[in-house]
């Protein structure tokens, strides 16, 4: 499953922009949710391409949900995203940004009240029938509730129902949107133009790049790569996952027949040269299920194919 983070911010305050940025997807039109996918920029990745000499080069994605507007129907629709953006206004001169992300955090906190009094009134209804699990949930729902009437967000509760899907458990990754940060005004100027061309405009790196380097400090994420003939391919995961994982993202049936997994650092594939002579130079490790994945690993996997 693809990386998945929404963009939320104040009316106006560029979230459109943004996505237009990241996905290169039209979404101009106003009061419509888009969703779009945005490629993660990694050098790495032709440099590994390259050397095993695959006819095709697939970055990893995330996928991008644009809400217009707020109020706790909209931000409802976030409850499955690993993360949000926030869009900050600092190009119009006429919002201040900490006051913005601070109204924004209230926001994000009054949709999770809603959410979880919603639930409480439904169990509070079926715990009637006496169930002792359904007054164990009332309970702690009840528990949860005061936490947000203490203008807490729920990262701080411990313990957690897993079910409930708030959004103030989200890591937040603040955008500001404005000359002296992430301008996008001038990034959507930019997209019309080749790649080379639009980097002599900029400062810095592009806003993707930026925006991408921030969500996998923010997340904890690690790349890593597969290399073939056919094609050379990076993959996003979670810091401490394992190779049965890594497995599973590629396939299912990869990661039912797991049997073991061969991991080069992708600079000892490089100049090395080929598998071939990672290997002989003993730089091919030999990895079981369990094995967590380092950022930069090149990973094939030895799985016998379901029958
Ligand atoms: N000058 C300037 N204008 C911007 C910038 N970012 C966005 N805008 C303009 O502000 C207006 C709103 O931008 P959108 O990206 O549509 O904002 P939004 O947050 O999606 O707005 P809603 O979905 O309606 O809440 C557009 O006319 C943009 O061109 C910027 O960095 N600089
Ligand atoms: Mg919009």
């Amino acid at each position: 499953m693809p990386l998945e983070v929404g963009i939320v911010g104040l009316p106006n305050s560029g979230k459109t922009t943004l996505f237009t940025t990241l996905t290169g997807a039209a979404g101009q039109v106003s009061g419509k949710e888009h969703v779009g996918i945005a490629p993660i920029e990694d050098d790495r990745l032709a440099r590994v391409a390259q050397v095993v000499g695959s006819a095709k080069v697939t970055p990893a994605t995330i996928r991008v949900v644009d809400v217009p507007g707020t109020g706790a129907q909209l931000l409802g629709n976030l409850r499955q995203v690993d993360a949000l953006l926030v869009v900050l206004d600092d190009w119009s001169g006429t919002r201040n940004p900490e006051e913005d992300l601070a109204m924004l955090e209230l926001e994000l906190l009054v949709a999770d009240r809603d959410h979880v009094a919603k639930r409480l009134e439904r169990v509070e209804k079926q715990a009637k029938s006496g169930d002792p699990s359904l007054k164990t949930e009332v309970a702690e729902l009840e528990r949860i509730l005061a936490h947000i009437d203490g203008e807490r967000p729920l990262r701080d509760y411990g313990g957690l129902p897993p079910e409930l899907e708030p959004l103030t458990t989200k890591p937040l990754v603040e955008i500001r949107n404005g000359p002296g940060a992430i301008d996008l005004k001038l990034e959507a100027e930019l997209a019309e133009l080749p790649a080379e061309e639009a980097d002599q405009f900029r400062d810095g790196p592009s806003a993707l790049s930026d925006v991408v380097a921030r969500l996998f400090e923010g997340l904890d994420l690690v790349t890593f790569f597969t290399a073939g003939d056919t094609e050379t391919r990076a993959w996003t995961l979670r810091r401490g996952q394992n190779a049965l994982e890594a497995a599973e993202s590629i396939h299912t049936d990869i990661a039912r027949g797991f049997i073991r997994c061969e991991v080069i650092r992708w600079d000892d594939l490089v100049t090395s040269g080929s598998h071939a002579e990672a290997a002989r130079r003993g730089l091919m490790r030999l990895e079981g299920k369990t094995y967590a994945v380092d950022d930069g690993d090149v990973i094939n996997v030895r799985f016998s194919p379901p029958r």
